[in-house]
């Protein structure tokens, strides 16, 4: 086995490239994921990376680590489950902003209030990168850059941390693609939180949003200390400009399942098989 305490970021990357634009802001996500693991000396063997589809959930692939590069949407319900079967896992869960508000959006709202002990990033380019460029649950009221809404979707984008918030997650910060350092140390607290760790990446899609480069110019760094108090946070969340990074809300709270909750034996696994394939006719091979 490695030993981990001496790996470097770039120990942590497989030898698959990735093939994402030049410029899209995943590779920043990418560099601060590693940058992370290596900080904190992650095992790779008893890690596992996650994902739904998307150029964003690409990720898992570029990775040395355990992987799963799942079903669109779906990334979270593999990632819940494969942590409550093996606690002894860290896992990540990662994807776009189609992935998990779009289809993956009720995984996402009970995934928060399950508070299963994983960490999710969902890195928000507020479009749909991979099948180019039709627009997502952040997409600006008025984005009017494509083809496919033109005068853009007129529909009001959601506010992701206040609903994450609303909907019962513990943990809510924010990065920048354009701010990997940041991140990295984002991640690795996230990693390190007893519970379901929410970070919204602003991520830049170069390719569809060339404007987002200006967010350069709008983000903004938390200058007090990360939220405790809901009610709080709630105001924060409904009123902020969707562009402070940093540790944003941070509660503790039980995570589920309780410590207590075994997981099933082998023995009454095969029970449940067994019993599955009288009412079915259906057998196991
Ligand atoms: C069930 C299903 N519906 C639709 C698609 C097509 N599809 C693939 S990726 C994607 C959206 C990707 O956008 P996002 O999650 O924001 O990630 P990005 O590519 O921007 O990183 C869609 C709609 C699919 N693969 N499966
Ligand atoms: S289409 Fe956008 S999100 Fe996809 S790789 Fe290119 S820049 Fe990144």
């Amino acid at each position: 086995m490695t030993d981990s305490a001496k790996l470097k970021a770039r120990d942590y990357k497989s030898a698959v490239k990735p093939i994402w634009c030049p410029g899209c802001g995943h590779f920043s996500v990418f560099n601060a994921i590693t940058k992370a693991m290596a900080a904190l000396a992650i095992d790779k063997d008893d890690t596992v990376m996650v994902s739904g589809i998307g150029c964003s959930s690409r990720l898992p692939a570029y990775v040395d680590s355990y992987g799963f590069h799942g079903v669109h949407g779906r990334g979270l319900a593999v990632g819940q489950g494969l942590k409550v079967a093996r606690p002894d896992l860290t896992v990540l869960v990662m994807g776009g902003d189609g992935d998990g508000f779009s289809i993956g959006g009720n995984h996402f709202i009970h995934a928060c209030r399950r508070n299963v002990n994983l960490t999710y990033i969902a890195m928000d380019n507020e479009v749909y990168g991979m099948t180019k460029g039709q627009a997502s649950p952040t997409t600006p009221i008025d984005w009017d850059h494509s083809t496919l809404t033109p005068h853009g979707p007129g529909v009001r984008p959601f506010k992701p941390a206040a609903l994450a918030l609303a909907a019962g997650a513990p943990w809510i910060a924010r990065a920048y693609s354009g701010n990997p350092n940041q991140m990295a140390q984002l991640i690795a607290a996230a990693v390190e939180f007893p519970g379901f760790s929410f970070l919204h990446v602003m991520s830049q899609c170069i390719t569809f949003c060339p404007e987002q480069t200006d967010w350069k110019k709008i983000v903004h760094e938390r200058a007090e200390p990360a939220l405790s108090d809901a009610d709080q946070a709630a105001k924060l969340f409904l009123h902020e400009d969707g562009f402070e990074t940093g540790l944003l809300y941070s509660e503790q709270r039980a995570s589920w399942p309780p410590a207590a909750v075994e997981t099933p034996s082998d023995g009454a696994m095969d029970a449940l098989a067994a019993s599955f394939r009288v009412s079915t006719g259906v057998t196991r091979q």
